[in-house]
């Protein structure tokens, strides 16, 4: 079988393998656990503390449904902000709309977007974009002091546990509402419904308490915990599917790998038990 890098998952008892072909990168940076392995069917895979990032597989499903859900919805997202993605990932996306003048992209550590630039270029290089400015400190205090505002932020974050935990606050959120224009939208990751439950639930009983309306949306992530992955949609006043900019998709004519207008539509179709898992947060 050779060597394998292996995920646990103790939420659920349960785990996910790869099989590895060589170790890129291993390191430690005043934050965290950063690894580069190159796997035998998913392409390199971007680790932190031992949890999978992202992979070259299928790391498109992930960034385009971060990114392209609100940017389709906001009429003119002309400033964006984006607290962790220090790998460029959502970055990339974002810089593919002609409208978007600026974005800030704020994680806090160097090393996750030094390590991307070697290892992953083809996710990473955006970071160099000319629209793109890099900070490299604490989301939370950056939320809190910056002062200019933002049509979209997205928070593409770790787990809720170390390092990310500042990143799933009420205070947070609420300095986050602050920093959106009268119009804005908040998207971030949210977890897996499937596997962790609990954590969807805390997502979106924050989100509720601080924004006037919250919607969930999904995608399959299959390198992710149960592959069955959630996103919160915080809106000041944009519907995500009412104020869904059909037209301005179909001119843009970009080339995208999973999300077109039918999943922009299918996304928010949840099941009933993740319906629950949300009404009940
Ligand atoms: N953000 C990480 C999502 C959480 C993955 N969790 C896990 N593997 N346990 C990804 C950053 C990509 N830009």
């Amino acid at each position: 079988m050779g060597i394998r890098f292996t995920e646990e998952y103790p939420e659920v008892g349960a785990a996910f393998s790869m099989n590895v072909k060589r170790v890129l990168y291993e390191g430690k940076s005043p934050f965290q656990k950063i690894g580069v392995i190159e796997t035998t069917h998913f392409g390199r895979v971007l680790l932190i503390d031992d949890l999978v990032m992202l992979t070259e597989r299928d790391e498109f499903v992930y960034h385009e449904m971060i990114a392209h859900v609100p940017l389709y919805v906001h009429p003119e997202p002309k400033q964006v902000l984006v607290i962790g993605g220090g790998d460029g990932g959502t970055v990339r996306e974002l810089v593919k709309h002609p409208e978007v003048e600026h974005v800030d992209l704020v994680d806090i550590d160097r090393m996750v977007s030094e390590v991307s630039m070697k290892y992953m270029p083809s996710v990473a290089q955006k970071l160099l974009s000319e629209k793109v400015s890099c900070h490299y400190e604490d989301g939370v205090a950056f939320v809190k002091n910056v002062d200019r505002k933002y049509q979209v932020i997205i928070v593409d974050s770790t787990d809720p546990i170390s390092v990310g935990e500042g990143l799933f606050t009420r205070d947070f959120y609420r300095d986050c509402l602050n920093k959106l224009t009268d119009d804005g939208i908040l998207v971030n990751q949210a977890e897996s419904p499937a596997f962790t439950g609990e954590w969807v639930q805390g997502i979106a009983r924050k989100l509720k308490d601080v924004f006037p309306s919250v919607f969930f949306y999904q995608a399959h992530i299959p390198t992710y915990p149960s592959g069955h992955w959630l996103f919160g949609f915080a809106t000041k006043k944009y519907h995500p599917l009412n104020d869904f900019r059909e037209e301005k998709y179909h001119q843009h004519q970009l080339t995208l790998r999973y999300y077109n207008s039918d999943i922009h539509f299918g996304a928010f179709a949840l099941p009933n038990f993740v319906k629950e898992l949300i009404e009940n947060a």
